[in-house]
């Protein structure tokens, strides 16, 4: 496997220049033979690589895929990402991410998966996650920090979501606090932050990260048909999937770095500035009541505050969000 990985290296160091045998056998320190072999795999796995005489190999055209290969493919950052365990099919990414992270998982592990067949929202609500269109990863990281701080690690979360569909896309999507992701006022993304740590500090934090790409709207089931949409629904194009969960995790590890430096405010800035019901009159459904009033902002623990019709304000937690009552 770390064979696998230095030849990957190479490739997305490469540029879609020839690499030659021999050089490969180098830079992943095994024979030619063995460095065939791998190239057979990558073959079986979908990816299109021309080989010329004298020249060597290069990759020509990859799968629509959210392999480890693929992703791993011109991935540009450091920690995050840098282990990845796919599978094609797994119950939910967030089962196997906490059972990592009990076990050691290092930093910026990433799990991910072509299908979820028992996907999952908060308060189990189901996920809907079909295979072949959508991005399902959980991301572990480790930050030392208390747990109270925990809820900031969603608000990173959906800015790093938004600033890389806008990178990829070009499209400006809005942020439905807690969690959600909106175009045009549909969820194309939704974002699930679980915790395991002591009283006194977090041990890890697995966010969830679905996002709808190449769905069209018959992939939906009935029930979400009219509150979902995908990337490729609102684009009229279909887009690479790998190439979404590379940018998340780039904007995603420059943002955390940022926080981990500055903490909490510069991410509060960028957050409001994408968020759709600052300034307008929401609806709270918390379990201890429905709220309705004026959306005032983030505090700086990314806590969302309303002020009612009396004037008072009140500090939400968690919730469900309607905008536009
Ligand atoms: P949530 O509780 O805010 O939203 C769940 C609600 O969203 C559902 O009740 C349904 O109405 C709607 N919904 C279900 N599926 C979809 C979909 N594909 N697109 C749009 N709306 C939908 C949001 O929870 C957090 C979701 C995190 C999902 C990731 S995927 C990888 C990881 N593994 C896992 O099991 N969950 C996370």
């Amino acid at each position: 496997q770390s064979i696998r990985k230095k030849l990957i290296q190479a490739f997305s160091e490469s540029n879609g220049e020839f690499l030659s045998g021999q050089a490969l056998a180098e830079i992943a320190g095994c024979s030619r033979t063995a460095i065939w072999k791998h190239i057979e795999e990558l073959r079986k796995e979908g990816f299109k690589l021309e080989a010329v005489r004298k020249k060597g190999y290069r990759i020509i055209d990859t799968p629509d895929s959210v392999t480890e290969n693929k992703i791993r493919l011109g991935l540009n950052t450091k920690t995050l990402g840098q282990a990845i365990h796919y599978e094609e099919s797994v119950p939910s990414t967030q089962k196997i991410a906490h059972d990592l992270a009990g076990s050691g998982a290092v930093e910026g592990t990433l799990v991910i998966a072509d299908e979820q067949t028992a996907g999952r929202g908060r308060l189990m609500r189901e996920w809907h996650s079909s295979s072949g269109n959508g991005i399902w990863m959980s991301l572990i990281m480790k930050p030392h920090l208390p747990p109270q701080k925990a809820p900031q690690f969603t608000l990173i979360t959906a800015v790093a979501v938004v600033q890389a569909i806008e990178e990829v896309t070009g499209m400006h999507p809005q942020i439905k606090w807690p969690n959600d992701i909106l175009i045009d006022g549909k969820k194309v993304t939704g974002i699930l932050t679980e915790l395991q740590a002591e009283s006194d500090k977090i041990n890890s934090i697995i966010i969830g990260i679905g996002m709808n790409v190449n769905h069209s709207i018959d992939h939906f089931p009935d029930e979400i048909r009219q509150i979902a949409t995908s990337l490729a629904i609102e684009k009229g194009a279909r887009l690479s999937r790998a190439k979404l969960v590379q940018t998340v995790l780039e904007k995603m590890e420059s943002l955390y770095s940022l926080y981990m430096k500055e903490g909490f405010i510069p991410i509060k800035l960028l957050w409001e500035s994408y968020a759709v019901s600052i300034g307008k009159r929401i609806r709270a459904r918390t379990i201890n009541g429905t709220i309705e009033g004026t959306a005032l902002g983030i505090t700086e623990e990314g806590v969302l505050k309303i002020e009612d019709g009396e004037g008072t304000i009140h500090r939400i937690y968690s919730a469900d969000i309607e905008v536009n009552i």
